[in-house]
C-alpha cells in the first residue's frame, strides 16, 4: 500500500485493524478534519460530532485560540522536563489556581494520570496529617464508576470489561453504590477512611445525574469525618454540565480536583490535579511527577483553553442548549425511547430494543443521517457535542437524531 495516495475509509478501516491493537470497536467511519461542531470524513461527509471525544473538544474541534496557542509554543520550546524550570508553566499556574481558587496544581497528562495522583495526594495526607497508619488508607468509590484504564483505576472499577482479566488489583478501596448516602455514611465510620474519589455525574454507567443535594450532602458528611472529598471532573468539567464544574451545581469546593480531557480543547493530553496546601505540600521534590507533566505546550494551550470557555460563556450556552435537547428527546415520546437524562450538554438516552434493533444500530442510523455518537453499556446513548455548537445546528442535529430513531 502506498500510503501517500488518498486511501478510503474502507482501506483505513483495514489498515487499523491488521496493524493497531484491537482494544476499541469504533463506529465504521473515517474522520480526517474537525471545525466547531463539525467532523468530516475522508469521503468528505461532513457530521455533527456528538461525542466530542467524550467531552474533550468543549470548545469545538481546532478551535483557532487553542491551535495557535500550541502552534506558537511548539515552534519555540516544547519541553523541558520538570530537572529545569520554563517561562510558561508559572504563569500557567498562577493562572489555574486563581481560576478555580485552590493554593496549588500538580500538572499531568492524562485523565488517569490525574486520577492516581490525587490518590497518591489523599494517601499521602492521610499518613502524614490525619494519622491513618502506614499502608492502612481506604479510598471510598462508587459501583459504575469510571476513572481510567490504568490497573489502579481498574482495581476501582465494578465494570467486568474494564476489570476482569488484569488482576492482581491495587487494594485500599471501599465501594458503595452511587447516589445513595446511608451507605457513604456507614462507610465512613471506619476511621481508616481518608478520601471519598466520586464523579459529580456518572459518565461511562451511562450519564447518571445523582438526587439533588447528594453530591452536597456526601462532602458535609466527609467534612464531619476528616475525609477528603475528591472530585472526578475530568468528564463533567469545565462547562460541560453548564456550570463550570458539576460541583458548582451544588456549591461544594472539592478537597481535591481533578480535570483533564476538555483541559486542553482537544489538542493535547493535559491534566491537572488542584488542592489546597495542606493536601499538595504532602508531596515532596522526588516523590511524584511526569516526563511531560507541565510541559511548556501544555501550559500554553491549557491558559489558552480555559479562556475561550469564559470568553464564550460556554457554561451557559451549555444549560440553555441542553434544556432544549432534552426537552426536545422527551417530546420524541418514541417507544424505543425508554428514558432521557443529563444536565448541561451531557446527556444520555436508553434505547429499548426492539425487533432485534438496539443503540449500535441507532448510532449507524444516526451516521447515516450526519450524527455520530457512540452507545455506552449497550442500551444508553450519550449525547455531547461540542459548546460552541449553534442553537441553529442544534436544533437540525435534533432533528436528524429524531428522523433516526
Ligand atoms: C476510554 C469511558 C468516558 C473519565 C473520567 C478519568 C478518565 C475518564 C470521569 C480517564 C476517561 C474516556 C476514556 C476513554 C473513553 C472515555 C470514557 F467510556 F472510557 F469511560 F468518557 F466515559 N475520569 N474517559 O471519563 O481519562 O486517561 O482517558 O485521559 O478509555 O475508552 P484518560
Amino acid at each position: 500500500m502506498n500510503i501517500t495516495e488518498t486511501m478510503t475509509s474502507q482501506q483505513l478501516m483495514q489498515l487499523e485493524d491488521k496493524y493497531g491493537a484491537h482494544n476499541y470497536h469504533p463506529l465504521p467511519v473515517v474522520l480526517s478534519r474537525g471545525e466547531g461542531a463539525f467532523v468530516w470524513d475522508v469521503e468528505g461527509t461532513r457530521y455533527y460530532d456528538f461525542l466530542s471525544a467524550y467531552s474533550a473538544v468543549n470548545q469545538g474541534h481546532c478551535h483557532p485560540r487553542i491551535v495557535n496557542a500550541m502552534i506558537g509554543q511548539a515552534s519555540t520550546l516544547t519541553l523541558t522536563s520538570r530537572a529545569f524550570y520554563n517561562d510558561a508553566l508559572g504563569p500557567y499556574e498562577e493562572y489555574i489556581t486563581e481560576y478555580f481558587g485552590y493554593d496549588k496544581v500538580l500538572p499531568m497528562n492524562t485523565g488517569a494520570e490525574g486520577d492516581e495522583t490525587a490518590i497518591k495526594l489523599c494517601r499521602k495526607w492521610a499518613y502524614e496529617k490525619k494519622g491513618i497508619p502506614e499502608n492502612e488508607a481506604k479510598i471510598i468509590v462508587c459501583e459504575g464508576n469510571f476513572h481510567g484504564r490504568t490497573v489502579t483505576a481498574i482495581s476501582m472499577s465494578t465494570d467486568p470489561d474494564a476489570r476482569n482479566g488484569f488482576g492482581p488489583y491495587t487494594p485500599g478501596f471501599v465501594t458503595i453504590p452511587y447516589n445513595d448516602i446511608p451507605a457513604l455514611e456507614a462507610a465512613l465510620e471506619d476511621p481508616h477512611v481518608a478520601g471519598f474519589l466520586v464523579e459529580p455525574i456518572q459518565g461511562e454507567a451511562g450519564v447518571f445525574v445523582p438526587d439533588e443535594g447528594y453530591i452536597s450532602n456526601a462532602y458535609n458528611l466527609c467534612k464531619e469525618k476528616n475525609v477528603l472529598f475528591i472530585a472526578d471532573e475530568v468528564q463533567t468539567g469545565l462547562a460541560r454540565t453548564g456550570k463550570l464544574l458539576a460541583c458548582d451545581h451544588e456549591n461544594i469546593k472539592p478537597d481535591i480536583l481533578i480535570l483533564g480531557k476538555a483541559l486542553s480543547g482537544g489538542v493535547y493530553p493535559i491534566s491537572a490535579v488542584l488542592a489546597d496546601d495542606e493536601v499538595m505540600l504532602t508531596i515532596q521534590p522526588g516523590q511524584h511527577g511526569s516526563t511531560f507533566g507541565g510541559n511548556p505546550i501544555a501550559a500554553k494551550i491549557a491558559v489558552a483553553a480555559l479562556q475561550v470557555l469564559k470568553d464564550e460563556d460556554l457554561a451557559k450556552k451549555a444549560d440553555y442548549l441542553g434544556k432544549i435537547f432534552r426537552d426536545e428527546m422527551k417530546k420524541m415520546n418514541s417507544d424505543l425511547v425508554t428514558s432521557v437524562r443529563g444536565k448541561g450538554l451531557l446527556n444520555a438516552i436508553v434505547i429499548k430494543p426492539k425487533n432485534g434493533r438496539e443503540a449500535w444500530d441507532v448510532c449507524v442510523t444516526m451516521k447515516e443521517n450526519g450524527v455520530l455518537a457512540k452507545p455506552t453499556h449497550q442500551h444508553i446513548i450519550r449525547f455531547a457535542p461540542p459548546l460552541v455548537i449553534t442553537e441553529e445546528q442544534m436544533m437540525d442535529a435534533i432533528k436528524r437524531i429524531k428522523e433516526s430513531i
